[in-house]
C-alpha cells in the first residue's frame, strides 16, 4: 500500500498521518505533544520523543531510505539469526525482516496520549534459503509517554525451529564520552572486539572507549543508560529476552559505514533487547514466543 492508501484506510488527522520517503511508505504519529515514526519497511521505528523531551531514537543523518536497505538507526527488528549466520557465511547479516514488506494490520487510537500500530509478516512476504521455515511475526508498537514493543512469533512449521532475535535499538545520546549503561554487572558476555572471547561484565558502569560490541547473556530485566550531559536516564525494560547486546563502531568502523559517517556515532549507542547466541529460542510446531521492551525517560 502506497501512502495515500495507507491514509484512507488507517489514517487519523493530525494523530496518524503517512507520507513517503525515499519510496518508502512511513507512518508519523504526533499526540500531545509526543512524536513518533516507523517505516512500513521493516516495521523500522525511526523517531520516538515524548512530549517536551529530545529525541530517544537515533537515525543518522546519512541513512538510506530505500527499497530493500536497512535503515542505519531507529529500531532495526533482526530475525531469525543475529550477526553473521553461523555455517552460513552467503546468508545476510542480521537475517531477512529488517528491510522485507511489513502489513500494518491495524491503528489504535482509543488510549489517551498513545498510539499504536500492529504489523505482521510471514514467510509469504519474507523467507531465505537460509531459513524456509514457516513463520507469523507480529509486532505491536505503542507510540506514548513510554514507547512499548512486543515482538510475537509463531512457528507454523509443523516441527520445532531455533531462531534469534533482537530489537537492534539506537538510543540519541549527548556524546558516547558522557553516557554509561548500567544493569548487567556480574553477566557473562561475548566480545566480538576481542576474538569473541567470553568475558564477566564486573560492578562498575559501562563506559565505552572503542569499538565495543558485546553480546550479554541471561541478563536481567532492565538496563539504563545514564547520560550526564543531558541529564537524563533511558530505562530499558524486557521480557522474553535473555539477551542484551552493546554497540558502537567507533571511530574507524563508522567512518568506513557511508550511511553512518565520521561524526554522528558519537551521538549514537546501541543497547539492544533480544534472544542471541546461547539465549536462541527453541519454540515448538504451533507454538508462540512473546518478546517485549518498554523504553522510558527520567531525569537525571
Ligand atoms: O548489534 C551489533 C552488530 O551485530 C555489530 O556486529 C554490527 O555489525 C552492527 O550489528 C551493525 O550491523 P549492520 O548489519 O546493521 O551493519
Amino acid at each position: 500500500m502506497n501512502a495515500q492508501q495507507l491514509s484512507a484506510e488507517f489514517g487519523v488527522k493530525g494523530v496518524v498521518e503517512f507520507s513517503e520517503q525515499g519510496g518508502l511508505a512511513k507512518a508519523v504519529v504526533s499526540r500531545d505533544g509526543m512524536h513518533g515514526e516507523l517505516f512500513l519497511q521493516g516495521a523500522t521505528v525511526t523517531a520516538w520523543a515524548p512530549a517536551g523531551a529530545r529525541p530517544v531514537i537515533f537515525t543518522s543523518p546519512k541513512a538510506v531510505f530505500a527499497p530493500g536497505t536497512a535503515v542505519r538507526g531507529g529500531i532495526p527488528i533482526i530475525f531469525p539469526w543475529f550477526g553473521p549466520k553461523q555455517d552460513e557465511p552467503k546468508a545476510p547479516q542480521h537475517g531477512f525482516v529488517r528491510a522485507a514488506p511489513w502489513k500494518l494490520e491495524s491503528v489504535e487510537t482509543s488510549r489517551p496520549g498513545e498510539v499504536t500500530l500492529r504489523l505482521g509478516i510471514s514467510e509469504a512476504e519474507a523467507t531465505s534459503p537460509f531459513w524456509p521455515d514457516a513463520y507469523r511475526a507480529t509486532y505491536t508498537v505503542t507510540f506514548g509517554k513510554a514507547l512499548s514493543i512486543e515482538l510475537a512469533v509463531q512457528n507454523r512449521a509443523g516441527h520445532e525451529i531455533r531462531f534469534e532475535e533482537a530489537l537492534h535499538t539506537y538510543f540519541a545520546i549527548s556524546d558516547i564520552a558522557k553516557a554509561s549503561v548500567t544493569g548487567l554487572s556480574g553477566t557473562t558476555f561475548i566480545d566480538k572486539v576481542d576474538g569473541f572471547q567470553r568475558k564477566t561484565q564486573d560492578g562498575a558502569p559501562i563506559k565505552l572507549s572503542g569499538e565495543t560490541d558485546r553480546v550479554y547473556l541471561s541478563t536481567p530485566g532492565r538496563a539504563v543508560i545514564e547520560d550526564a550531559e543531558w541529564r537524563r536516564r533511558i530505562v530499558v525494560e524486557k521480557d522474553g529476552a535473555a539477551s542484551s547486546i552493546v554497540w558502537n563502531p567507533w571511530t574507524e568502523k563508522a567512518a568506513a559505514m557511508k550511511d553512518l559517517g565520521a561524526e554522528a556515532w558519537r551521538g549514537m549507542i546501541c543497547v539492544e533487547t533480544g534472544n542471541a547466541a546461547d539465549n536462541a529460542v527453541r519454540l515448538a510446531a504451533g507454538g508462540e514466543h512473546r518478546m517485549t521492551t518498554r523504553i522510558s525517560v527520567d531525569a537525571a
